[in-house]
């Protein structure tokens, strides 16, 4: 074999296995995790669609700061602040109490096994499919954290008054694509924005809870809600890109897919770094 073959293989197993993490991580150790959280997710959906904006948003805002983690589930204490509690994430971040009732469940049937950084990729994943009939699998194996910092929220989460710039900026940063940004994006079809501390509005209020190719069609229309939707179209690159996702969106909701992979490998904890909580408020 050439040594040019055997680097190109050498690389793409790299890719496979770069993140540390794995599809059914779980299947030896708790089979059934992921068919129970999958239950619960679906039972709070059906209560309440906008919960699936939610733990789509949470698994975003997790992994940007800190990485997977799950820093975004711990509780403030006297002592420290922690990134539910920052401006990004409060009052709007929503879906806790079905990451806690998931956590409940799994720890009857499998004691300090399952993360609860999984347990947020996973239900992100199923609300993926429920609101969208999006599927994907997820690979598995994130460890928790052990700190929660509302600064560090401030700092990583991006603003909906940043520029394409400072967009591409926060996500490149992450290892994640201008491709993967756009992509992204497309959740803001779904869920709900607050325009004062009690008043909200839909993010995309033709369809506002399915997880669609919508967005683009608003944002070509100059009706993005935020301004950082709307910078979408400010370059000819990303402009393309919300053209293509908004014509072909069988299309875009595999990449939208793969797009949450990516973002669910970014920094992850693997093998003995950080914990498994019992809690997923608390540190062990
Ligand atoms: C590109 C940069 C992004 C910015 C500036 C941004 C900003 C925002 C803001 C300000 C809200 C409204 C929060 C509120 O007031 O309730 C929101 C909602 C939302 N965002 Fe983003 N976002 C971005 C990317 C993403 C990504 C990558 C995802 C997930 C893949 C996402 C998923 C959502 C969802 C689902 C909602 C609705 C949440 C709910 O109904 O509870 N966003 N976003
Ligand atoms: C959901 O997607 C699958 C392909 O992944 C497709 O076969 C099926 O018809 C879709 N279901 C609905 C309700 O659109
Ligand atoms: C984007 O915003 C940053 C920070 O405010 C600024 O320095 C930069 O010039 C802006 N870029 C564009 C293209 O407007
Ligand atoms: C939003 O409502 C909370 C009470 O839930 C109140 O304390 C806060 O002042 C309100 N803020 C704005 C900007 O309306």
């Amino acid at each position: 074999m050439s040594s040019f073959l055997l680097s190109s293989l050498f690389l793409v197993a790299m890719m496979v296995v770069s993140s540390g993490l794995t599809v059914d991580f779980y299947k030896e150790t708790c089979p059934s995790a992921e068919d129970v959280i999958r239950e619960t997710v679906n039972k709070a959906l059906q209560k309440d669609a906008g919960l699936g904006a939610g733990l789509i948003r949470m698994h975003f805002h997790d992994c940007f700061v800190r990485g997977c983690d799950a820093s975004v589930l711990l509780d403030s204490t006297h002592a420290n602040t922690a990134e539910k509690d920052s401006p990004p994430n409060n009052p709007s971040l929503r879906g806790f109490e079905v990451i806690d009732e998931a956590k409940r469940m799994i720890e009857s049937k499998c004691p300090q096994t399952v993360s609860c950084a999984d347990i947020i990729a996973f239900a992100a994943r199923d609300s993926a499919l429920k609101l969208g009939n999006i599927s994907y699998s997820v690979p598995a194996g994130r460890r928790d954290g052990t700190v929660s910092s509302s600064a560090e929220a401030v700092v990583n989460i991006p603003s909906p008054s940043f520029n394409l710039t400072q967009l591409q900026d926060s996500f490149t940063s992450k290892g994640l694509s201008i491709d993967d940004m756009v992509t992204l994006s497309g959740a803001h079809s779904i869920g709900r924005a607050h325009t004062s501390n009690t008043s909200t509005v839909p993010m995309e209020p033709a369809t506002p809870n399915t997880l669609d190719n919508l967005y683009y069609k608003q944002v070509m229309d100059h009706k993005g809600l935020f301004g950082s939707d709307n910078e979408l179209l400010s370059s000819s690159v990303t402009a393309k890109l919300v053209r293509d996702n908004a014509k072909f969106g069988a299309v875009w909701a595999a990449k939208f897919g793969s797009a949450m992979v990516r973002t669910g490998n970014i920094g992850v904890l693997t093998g003995e770094e950080g914990e498994i909580r019992k809690n997923c408020r608390v540190v062990n």
